[in-house]
């Protein structure tokens, strides 16, 4: 099966860790002048905002401390999956989150996108409120909104407690969507007077493809030979009872909050899906149906249910019996369950026809699907992303075309390179500003688009790459002691976008941080 591994795993390329030492200099040719754009030609806050991305275990830190008990990705990290790297100290944030709130409010962000570890609010999962997680989470959100800035927070990010999938396999129970809920009940009775964002889930369904198909994720479910080097799991059903399970949990959830708290709280709730664009290889009629396919796959797996409470047509002809199926009153609680769609779109792929595939015995999501995609840029030395925000503009169009325009946020862009490269970092410029560039584009051509959320505010432990890739706007060596927030230009560039001001950094060998805020 080489074909269709490449879905995901060219996220996960064999990378190498090079320290190319740090130019702190910034003696730089720069001519940027200004953006052709600017913050003031979107609209306002509240109705939209600006702001960067986080998720508990990838910048916390302090994961055995003061309560906190282990999730599947401590158990993965721990498990040496992460090329070494653990989230044991992370960025440190949660000592260090209002060091962190200042440097967000120095940055000009409008809004803090970050994710509660379940096991640090109630350890192991189920039961009685952590005091010590609870108060680092009501000290965080105060600390946010007395600096003005929006706390968008999401209540799961790869990191379900381990206790639970110890108990009972986790998501691929149907007993998650009791205590999910009760988790959710625990953070909307707490934080919902000043939290106004909810999104349940963080991309599920790349989790799912990772961690229960081919099993190079978190919790490492998969069967041969579809994934390799799991010791539980099926990779024919699981994929399709997780997400069933994910979908009704969130339901659950969404009705929970829309019945007893939205009206007081007068707050959103919404789910979060990652989504490639992808384009034909050929003009070929089965080329053309295979990036359609892939979208079917890929992005409606999630969204389709939500909107119309079933999935869609060519998932439950390929899936047949193993794709779980809605009773009409599950079907009922799932569709319409979202205030808003978050989206955490990275580039854009190839799709090209696997039909074969579907003459194979047995299948899994992958077969299914009967696509094989790849990267357009094929030259695999380098981290980064090829730059497609017209993937983007294509994206939220289609989104608005088929699932009737909902409120969306980009809950995740930016681009990945080397950690421990450069602080120059004009291809993470380039690409930031290409995509919010694209962004104005389909808010003019009617998008109900309300924010952007750059991944990520600092370099955090990757999901894929350990330590070997980041995406921040902040630097940190993590052999510092002292983990100081480094700026990229990136960040300076973030910055003067968002305080409408011309980017124009000059030379200044004697500080980094000095023409920041000229
Ligand atoms: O770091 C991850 C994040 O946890 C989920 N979305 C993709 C990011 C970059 O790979």
């Amino acid at each position: 099966m080489v074909l269709q591994l490449e879905l995901l795993l060219f996220l996960s390329f064999i990378t190498l860790i090079i320290g190319i030492p740090l130019n702190l200099s910034l003696d730089l040719e720069l001519g940027a002048g200004d953006h052709g754009f600017k913050r003031a030609d979107f609209p306002a806050p509240p109705d939209f905002v600006f702001g960067a991305s986080s998720s508990a275990y990838q910048v916390e830190g302090a994961a055995d401390q003061d309560g906190r008990t282990p999730s599947i990705w401590d158990t993965y990290a721990h498990a040496g999956k992460m090329h070494g790297a653990t989230g044991d100290v992370a960025c440190d944030e949660y000592h260090r989150y209002k060091e962190d709130v200042q440097l967000m409010v120095d940055t000009g962000l409008e809004a803090y996108r970050f994710s509660i570890s379940w096991s640090r609010l109630i350890s192991n999962g189920r039961g009685p409120v952590n005091p010590k997680g609870l108060q680092y989470y009501n000290n965080l959100i105060d600390q946010l909104i007395s600096k003005g800035i929006q706390p968008h927070v999401t209540l799961h990010h790869a990191d379900l407690p381990q206790a639970l999938d110890d108990e009972y396999g986790g998501w691929v129970s149907p007993q998650i969507i009791k205590d999910f809920t009760a988790y959710a009940n625990v953070c909307f009775a707490q934080f919902g007077d000043r939290v106004k964002h909810w999104t349940t889930m963080n991309e599920p369904n790349v989790f799912v493809l990772g961690g229960y198909d081919i099993g190079f994720l978190p919790p490492s479910r998969c069967s041969a030979p579809f994934g390799v080097n799991c010791s539980r799991g099926d990779s024919t059903t699981e994929p399709y009872l997780a997400i069933h399970n994910f979908l009704l949990s969130h339901a659950s959830a969404a009705a929970l909050y829309k019945q007893t708290y939205q009206h007081k709280q007068c707050g959103f709730i919404g789910i979060n899906v990652f989504s490639y664009w992808f384009i034909p290889r050929t003009e070929t009629h089965q080329d053309q149906a295979a990036a359609q396919r892939a979208m079917d796959f890929y992005f409606s797996w999630v969204v389709h249910p939500l909107v119309y409470g079933e999935y869609p047509g060519v998932m439950k002809k390929n899936a047949g019996s193993r794709l779980p199926t809605f009773t009409s009153a599950e079907s009922a609680l799932v569709k319409g369950s979202f205030d808003f769609i978050g989206l955490n779109y990275y580039n854009t792929l190839y799709a090209d026809d696997n039909s074969a595939a579907l003459n194979l015995q047995t299948r899994d999501y992958v077969a299914d699907s009967a696509i094989k995609i790849s990267p357009l840029d094929q030259d695999r030395s380098t981290f980064e992303y090829p730059i497609t925000p017209w993937g983007m503009e294509e994206l939220l169009e289609y989104i608005k075309q088929n699932y009737g325009n909902p409120l969306l946020y980009i809950h995740e862009n930016g681009q990945r390179t080397r950690r421990n490269s450069s602080l120059e970092d004009w291809s993470r410029i380039e690409y930031l500003h290409g995509h919010i560039h694209s962004l104005l584009n389909v808010i003019r051509n009617g998008s109900n688009a309300r924010g952007y959320f750059t991944w990520s505010f600092l370099d955090t432990l990757e999901l894929l790459d350990g330590l070997e890739s980041s995406y921040g706007l902040y630097y940190i060596d993590v052999d510092d002691p002292d983990l100081k927030r480094q700026p990229k230009l990136s960040a300076h560039w973030y910055s003067k976008f968002l305080k409408n001001k011309n980017f124009t950094p000059r030379s200044d060998p004697d500080a980094d941080q000095h023409y920041f805020f000229q």
